[in-house]
């Protein structure tokens, strides 16, 4: 006779999801005291970022969008919830399969946690912690599991089972009492209500737990450390001209609100900085080292540069370019305070998460490179996600080889000696932006009036500036667009066309041409290693 009944079943996978739930949240109370990045959730995540092999990381990128790191922790949490829920489930009898998976699951955070580029000793005690907490409320609360009564019978429904409420069942019958004795555990007298109360209060307590890990890892309050600052260019950004934009006819507006500004990074956390903190060491081929804080910059003369970012993973069309106001010091006149050796061919960047980058020192020393240590976007210090308190922009270079976000450290060395974080995963050592053009209007398959119809969208020729762009619409003839006013080569610049369409199905192209007269190629690479390439083409209906 099958005496365990589903009751156990489902109390076994209670037991076991709850088990990992209070793990992970013990976990992370204690990385919210020690470091919020050893969370074991985060550090795990972390790491399955680092070993993702990158064309996976570029199907993320580009199925996702900016929403791929939620994604992942989702994807995280319901292999845990149904992992944890079959080993509980599976064990009715004895604790072992349980303990082994909460163990072993243990491991792989302590494991994971040693892999960060951040890691110190003191990131193990959220791991650990972790690891016992589990396995002691797996052993609890199987015990707990097993003290409830197994009932059966036509009036058992599994409704009842699953759900034992208080009023029923309370006192162990006598199929429970049978059972029973195939235990050594027994407290009797508490039936199911031993596991109700108990699994209740693991869940109470996990939820305290993540709750107090979140705010302790707020402690550090980079909002304050932001609203203290009020950030005046000395020399601010020429205002944007009238028409700089097509924004009526669907393109961007020409700077990009905050809020609104593409975010990409590896960053399952986003660092937490404040300005009155931080320090930056700037070492290796120098004649000087020099340590910079938040206050040398200040004192130094803030700039404000408009300038476009734009990111290596777009696809031809892709929506990870922006365009902002930022303020900040010119990185070359930092570059020359410590004097920088002629052989150090490269800047090599880190940023607080550990995330590396290597940029060309000749692109930042070259005359009017615009090269920054960005403090500020839009007269607003940065936000957090953009990289608060301190960041890189390199006009002219994708975001890979240029931006880094949450800067600690900048070592000139070269490129034979150092290889940074994409470059480690077969991205190109150097990555020049190339001269691009996207369609923003029409969208892909939409329905617009035939006759007259307006087309637009942008066109960026980084640090050459655009000269034309042009569209075709089926096979028909290149047709000149129209120009927005050039606010300067280091942004992007929009363009629109007049259609004069037939009904029916079309497809509209569009190529690019910058000041060197080189128009884009139409030929279609992806984005690794060095940024796609190809005209941008949408499909659509005339009705
Ligand atoms: N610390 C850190 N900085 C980083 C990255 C990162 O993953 N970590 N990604 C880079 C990439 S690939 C791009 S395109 C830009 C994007 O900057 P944004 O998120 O402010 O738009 O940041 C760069 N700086
Ligand atoms: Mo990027």
């Amino acid at each position: 006779m099958a005496r365990t009944g589903k009751a156990a079943w489902w109390r076994g996978a209670v037991a076991g999801v709850l088990a990992v739930a209070a793990a992970l949240a013990v976990g992370h109370l204690v990385a919210g005291l020690v470091r919020l990045e050893s969370s074991p959730i985060f550090a795990v995540g972390d790491a399955v970022i680092d070993v993702t092999p990158a064309p996976m990381k570029e199907f993320a990128i580009q199925q996702f969008g900016e929403d791929n790191k939620k994604v992942l922790l989702a994807s995280m949490a319901i292999m845990l919830v149904v992992l944890a829920a079959a080993v509980g489930a599976l064990s009715r009898r004895t604790a072992t399969l349980g303990v082994v998976l909460l163990g072993g699951l243990g491991v792989v955070a302590v494991l994971a946690t040693t892999t960060r580029p951040t890691f110190e000793v003191t990131d193990l005690l959220a791991p650990v912690a972790s690891a016992v907490v589990g396995v002691a409320v797996f052993l609890l609360l199987h015990k707990a599991a097993q003290q409830g009564p197994v009932q059966q019978g036509p009036a058992q429904s599994p409704e009842g089972a699953s759900d034992p409420g208080p009023a029923t069942g309370i006192a162990p019958g006598g199929e429970g009492e049978a059972r029973t004795k195939e235990f050594t555990w027994e407290i009797p007298g508490l039936g199911r209500r031993t596991f109700l109360v108990t699994s209740t209060a693991v869940a109470l307590g996990a939820g305290a737990a993540a709750l107090g890990g979140r705010l302790a890892g707020q402690s550090i309050d980079v909002e304050a450390s932001r609203r203290a600052l009020d950030l005046v260019p000395d020399e601010p950004a020429p205002p944007i001209p009238q028409g700089a934009d097509f924004a009526a006819d669907g393109t961007p507006t020409f700077l990009t609100d905050n809020a609104d500004f593409y975010r990409v990074d590896t960053a399952l956390t986003v660092p937490r900085l404040r300005a009155e903190d931080w320090e930056m060491r700037i070492h290796g081929l120098v004649d000087e080292e020099i340590t910079l804080t938040y206050q040398d910059l200040l004192d130094m003369p803030l700039v404000e540069r408009t300038i476009t970012l734009v990111c290596v993973s777009n696809e031809v069309g892709g929506p990870y370019i922006s365009t902002s106001n930022f303020i900040g010091v010119d990185l070359a006149e930092v570059l020359r305070r410590a004097g920088v050796d002629p052989r150090a061919d490269q800047i090599a960047t880190r940023s607080d998460d550990g995330w590396t980058c290597g940029t060309p020192t000749e692109v930042v020393m070259a005359e009017g490179s615009n090269a920054m240590l960005a403090i500020g976007m839009n007269g607003e210090p940065l936000p957090a996600e953009h990289g608060f308190p301190v960041r890189m922009v390199v006009p002219g270079l994708y975001g890979y080889v240029s931006a880094t976000k949450w800067l600690v450290d900048m070592e000139l060395t070269t490129f034979a000696d150092f290889d940074a974080y994409w470059v480690r995963r077969n991205w190109a050592e150097r990555g020049p932006v190339k001269t691009m053009s996207r369609i923003d209007r029409p969208r892909s398959f939409a329905r617009v009036p035939s006759g007259g119809f307006i087309a637009a969208g942008i066109a960026w020729a980084q640090h050459i500036g655009i000269d034309k762009v042009e569209v075709q619409v089926d096979d028909g003839p290149w047709q000149e667009a129209e120009l927005t006013t050039e606010v300067n080569v280091d942004c992007w610049r929009m363009w629109r066309a007049e259609l004069a369409l037939e009904p029916g199905s079309h497809r509209i192209t569009c190529r690019a041409t910058d000041r060197n007269g080189n128009t884009q190629t139409s030929e279609r690479v992806p984005p690794i290693p060095d940024g796609a390439s190809g005209w941008h083409s949408i499909a659509f209906t005339a009705e």
